[in-house]
């Protein structure tokens, strides 16, 4: 297969599908501004200098008809988003309109972008590298206010000039040591390269252990509440939902099967999954609620356990501590026992909830300081483990064997901006894109 051609005019509608006040169609490639100059009634938009707006018609220049009223924009290589000359025509957004200027434009020597094909030229013409284009993706589906900032960092290319950094480094290292080899007499300490070496290692595992952190930013994170019957998890989902999503009795045992729902807290998407109260029972739908229950306890990125404090304080369950929130319910409500290990909450009041919502996101996020760097692309995670590990045996290693693994680790450090990474790993990269994009 390969990768597409860059020599093409590429075009797409770069708005979603359906009905909007204003739509975007996306022209780019050499020749561009002349294909352009075919179907467009105004100025001449091979004359026109680059990012500069125009206002005229679009029409079908075979018959003339005019298809909308329309404003033009262009840009000339290699000031431009794909470094190439390129257009934007903004008409009115009618499936109908952009449809129809579309199909003029592929009669007239365009064809149809790829998924992602604009920023894949952005990148094949060193506009940006691998991982800002990674982050063009992950701001276009940023759905909450911590997947933004956390795209955006990666977008300003932090995340490339700390790489950057770091390779360079071991670059240099790497023209130490082999001086050393041609020119043994002239004498490096392996002492030194090991303490060149180490901080390099520590900067790549402080980055590998922000891993945890952005995923939760970008991908967001499930948030199980468990406990015992009637402790109040439903009544302590609806209240951080705001609306009435489960049904609350004082019958034990009312939620049996989970419910779960989408919520933001403190610009993290979580999920909050409402279980059904852990007992032993003989019931069997209830069981099976149960057994539910602790396995989504289990696979959640948080638990909170919820014990209902105006009642005897229940066995604790058998639940790992480290992912697990306490919380104790019904704080408006004069407390049988009293436990600080257990935030308190009511969800009649709202007593708590905001000292509980700070909890959460602390607990998700850890402590790291707001507008640092994390990673949270599969791809980086990756290639950081196997630097890691090629520079742990790199200080291992005696200073001949060293080196190979430097330039492993260097290898590894490379393909997160995309050099020398295979056609078929920028392919993965940009097959999840849209269209248009
Ligand atoms: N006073 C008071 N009552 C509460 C509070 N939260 C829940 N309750 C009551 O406790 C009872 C049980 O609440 P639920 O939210 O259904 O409890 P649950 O943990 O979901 O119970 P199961 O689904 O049976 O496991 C209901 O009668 C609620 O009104 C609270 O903050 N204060
Ligand atoms: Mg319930």
């Amino acid at each position: 297969m390969g990768l597409p051609s860059l020599q093409d005019i590429i075009a797409a509608i770069a708005t979603p599908p359906g009905r909007g006040a204003v739509g975007i169609v996306r022209v780019s490639g050499a020749g561009s501004l002349e294909l352009i100059q075919k179907l467009w009634r105004g100025k001449d938009p091979t004359r026109l200098p680059g990012g500069r707006f125009t206002f005229g018609k679009v029409c079908d220049p075979q018959s003339g008809e005019v298809l909308d009223e329309a404003l033009l924009l262009v840009f000339r290589a290699p000031h431009s988003y794909t470094g190439q000359d390129s257009a934007e025509l903004q008409t009115h957004g009618s499936p109908a309109v952009l449809r129809r200027v579309l199909q003029v434009l592929f009669q007239h020597g365009a064809r149809p972008a790829q998924p992602g094909e604009f920023t894949l030229r952005a990148y094949l013409n060193g506009r940006m590298d691998l991982a800002q284009a990674e982050a063009v993706l992950s701001l276009v589906e940023a759905e909450s206010e911590a997947a933004r900032r956390q795209a955006l960092r990666g977008l300003s290319a932090g995340l490339s000039r700390k790489i950057g950094a770091l390779s360079e480094e071991l670059f240099n290292l790497l023209a130490h040591i082999q001086a050393w080899l041609d020119y043994p007499e002239e004498g490096v300490e392996p002492v030194e390269v090991a303490a060149r070496l180490e901080p390099v290692l520590t900067e790549v595992r402080s980055l590998l252990a922000t891993a945890p952190a952005g995923r939760i930013a970008s991908k967001g994170a499930r948030v199980a509440l468990v406990g015992a019957p009637n402790a109040g998890k439903s009544s302590l989902l609806n209240a951080l939902l705001g609306y009435e999503r489960a049904i609350v009795t004082p019958i034990p045992g009312t939620t049996r099967d989970y419910l779960e729902a989408p919520m933001e807290i403190g610009g993290v998407p979580v999920v909050a999954v409402d279980t059904a109260g852990i007992r032993q029972t003989e019931d069997l739908v209830e069981k099976s609620g149960v057994e539910r229950a602790l396995r989504i306890a289990q696979e959640a990125d948080l638990v909170l356990y919820l014990a209902d404090q105006s009642q005897p304080k229940p066995p604790p369950p058998p639940l790992p501590w480290a992912r697990t929130l306490r919380v104790a319910t019904k704080a408006d409500l004069p407390p049988v026992w009293q436990d600080e290990a257990f935030l308190p909450v009511s969800s009649h009041t709202g007593a708590g909830l905001e000292a509980l919502r700070q909890e959460v996101h602390r607990r998700l996020l850890g402590e790291a300081p707001e507008g640092e760097l994390w990673i949270s692309n599969e791809r980086h995670v990756e290639a950081l483990q196997r630097a890691e590990v090629h520079l742990q045996a790199a200080l291992e290693a005696p200073l001949d064997l060293a080196g190979l693994s430097i330039e492993m680790a260097l290898e590894a450090l490379s393909e997160i901006l995309g050099k020398n990474v295979s056609e078929e790993v920028i392919e993965r990269v940009f097959r999840n894109f849209c269209v248009g994009k």
